[in-house]
């Protein structure tokens, strides 16, 4: 009997680094509205919304934009975005994710995935993981993104498993505080897991959360 009956991952830096593609898009378009943008502000965005994402790009702007010209260009970075997506492939799933996803299968562990991305299931299919998860939740499904437990939530519902029965693995501060808004437990993975101690674990390798399971 584990502590946990399911695993939510978080998609973007999580199972896929997707997060230099978002860099490249927004580069482009903070470029053409002439915006500082760097690697700092970037690290901002990480599991927030494209409009808040957006909303935090602007504050270095100095003219003013309407709801409409903000449709406008979150669509065109959209438009960059996703033509980076088409060149994916199951090589850019992270090293690790697909053999510890099935081995948490083989114990009985259900698998969720819970992301802000409105292109989740796209980047999915790109890397053929369509079949992989029990109940998918993203950014379609949500009013409020992270910090917000909608997303999580709302995919524990999904896999009929209760709070306190979930494990989250996230990338993002956004995505931690999400987690536990929501009353669950959550493994921080990548560069937040060394820097961060909100977490109740932090793996630094993907197989690590099987001993999350196991110990
Ligand atoms: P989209 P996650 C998040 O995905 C990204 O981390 C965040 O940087 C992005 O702004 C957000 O998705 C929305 O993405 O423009 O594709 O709808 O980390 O929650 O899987
Ligand atoms: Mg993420």
């Amino acid at each position: 009997m584990y502590k946990y009956e399911a695993v939510i991952f978080d998609l973007d830096g999580v199972i896929c680094k997707t997060d230099k593609y978002h860099y490249l898009a927004w580069k482009h378009i903070a470029d053409e509205l002439n915006i500082e943008f760097n690697q700092e502000i970037n690290k901002r965005l990480l599991g927030v919304s494209r409009m808040e994402s957006f909303d935090i790009i602007l504050e270095k702007y100095q003219g003013q934009m309407t709801d409409k010209e903000k449709i406008k260009w979150t669509d065109q970075k959209n438009e960059y975005y996703r033509s980076m997506l088409s060149q994916m492939s199951p090589d850019d799933i992270l090293p690790g994710v697909k053999e510890v996803m099935e081995s948490l299968r083989c114990d009985g562990i259900k698998l969720g995935l819970g992301s802000s991305s409105k292109n989740a299931k796209y980047i999915l299919h790109q890397i053929q993981l369509d079949d992989y998860f029990d109940g998918v939740c993203d950014g379609n499904d949500i009013t409020h993104s992270k910090p917000n437990p909608e997303v999580f939530v709302k995919t524990a519902q999904l896999l009929q498993c209760e709070a306190s029965r979930c494990l989250v693995v996230e990338d993002a501060i956004a995505g931690i505080e999400a987690a536990h808004a929501g009353c669950m437990d959550c493994a921080a993975f990548g560069s937040i897991a060394i820097s961060s101690l909100k977490a109740e674990y932090n793996i630094h390798a993907f197989s690590d959360l099987l001993a999350v399971f196991r110990k």
